[in-house]
Formats: C-alpha cells, structure tokens, sequence
C-alpha cells in the first residue's frame, strides 16, 4: 500500500481567494513522499475470527480486562493525588496492545514511548501465563505480582519494576522482553531498531514491536 503524507501542506492562495502573480503560484511544488520501508494496513477478515482458537480468544478477553481495570485503578489513584509524578494512562487502547503482543514470545521485545502502560503489561502478562490466561481464574499468584509491581512502579514504590524509580512512563523488565518506555516521543523506535538488528545478527527469528503515537510520526528518529 502507498500512503501519501502531506506536512503542514497549505492550501493554494488561489483557492482561498486572493490573486497571487504567476511566479508566486509556481513557487508551490508538490512532490510525493513515499516511505522507504514497505507499510501495511492489516485487518481481521471474518476467517481469521473462525480459525482463532477459542483458547486464544479467551487468553486475549483476560487481558483485555485486566488491563482496563488496571488502568481504571490508575486513573483513580491518581484522581485522589496518590501519583506523585505523570500517570499517562493508556485507557481505550488495550485492543491494540494485547492484539500485537498476545503471540510473541518472551524472546520478541517491545519497546514504548511516554504511554505504554497496556504494552508494557501485555508483554509481563504473556510472559508469565506463557501466554494462556482463563478469564473464570485471571489473577493467578503470577498475574498479581505483574499487576503488583506495575502499579507499585507508578507509585514511585519500591516494588516496582524499576524500584519506583522510573514511575508511568519508564517501565521496564527484561526477562518479559519488554525493554523499556520512555518519555521521549517516539523514543522507543530506535531502540527497538537496535534490538531487532541485535536478533537478526544473532541469527534469531524473535521480532521486536515498537509502538509510537501519530505525533511521532515526523520525530527524526521515526522516520
Ligand atoms: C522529543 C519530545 N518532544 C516533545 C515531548 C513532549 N510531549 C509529550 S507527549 C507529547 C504528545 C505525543 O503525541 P503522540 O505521540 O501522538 O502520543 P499520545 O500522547 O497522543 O498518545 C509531546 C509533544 C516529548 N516528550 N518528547
């Protein structure tokens, strides 16, 4: 698929309707910008939803949830002033997060930026339930020790991840292969771009997923 993006292109003096000269007019050129690595647009089709296991729709629904209450718990702790530092909620965008991260392995890394709670848990709660959550017995003791030190890495407590040190948005744990956000927008690409190469010389076939938001999209490191 081509995608054409168009930065801060302005429209035409003409068409918002003051005469311009000719040389004024021919100094607005357009050239297309096509990305260098190939971009795709991918979709479940009715087939997929068939040939997916019930299993692994069940996985997917459990963390779903517990990604939402946790955020929601987030949310109003820090409601009540109980975060001392940002708390970037994820809230809406756990879809994404679990639908991407649900089939790698502990060995596939990801990467964030400043909003990654939902990817960060993704990725800790695949690691310890390798993957097979049962939505009538979520919170097995390895789930509450995630959930546990996420949350405890937000509240700057010394259960966390980081030792409460790196808080919402620098949260990291190595052994789940998930490699760290950070508060840099679109911070978590490059990072991701030296991993993957580290796997791929490694002789590896583990992939590394980098999430970013639409306003990294222009950052140098992005594209
Ligand atoms: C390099 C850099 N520039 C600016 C900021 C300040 N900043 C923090 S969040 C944000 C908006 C990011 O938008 P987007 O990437 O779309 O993510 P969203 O917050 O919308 O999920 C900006 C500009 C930053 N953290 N890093």
């Amino acid at each position: 698929m081509q995608s054409v993006v168009i930065v801060r292109d302005r429209t035409p003096p003409k068409a918002i309707g003051y005469a311009v000269k000719e040389d004024e007019e021919a100094m607005s050129k357009r050239r297309q910008l096509d990305p260098m690595a190939p971009w795709v647009n991918l979709s479940t089709t009715p087939a997929d939803w068939k040939a997916a296991s019930p299993a692994l729709l069940a996985t997917m629904l459990g963390e779903l949830h517990l990604i939402r209450a946790f955020e929601e718990t987030v949310l109003e702790l820090a409601g009540e002033g109980l975060v001392h530092g940002p708390a970037h909620s994820s809230i809406g965008q756990e879809g994404g997060a679990v639908g991407s991260i649900v089939g790698l392995t502990t060995q596939d890394a990801v990467t964030g930026s400043h909003r990654g709670h939902h990817q960060f848990l993704a990725k800790a709660l695949t690691h310890v339930s390798n993957g097979v959550l049962d939505p009538a017995a979520l919170v097995t003791d390895a789930v509450q020790v995630v959930l546990q030190r996420t949350l405890a890495e937000i509240l700057g407590l010394a259960q966390g991840y980081c030792r409460g040190r790196g808080g919402s948005m620098h949260l990291q744990w190595f052994e789940a292969g998930a490699l760290g956000t950070n508060a840099i927008v679109g911070g978590g690409v490059p990072l991701a771009a030296g991993n993957a190469w580290a796997q791929k010389h490694g002789g590896t076939k583990d992939v590394t997923v980098a999430y970013f938001g639409d306003g990294a999209m222009n950052i140098g490191s992005v594209l």
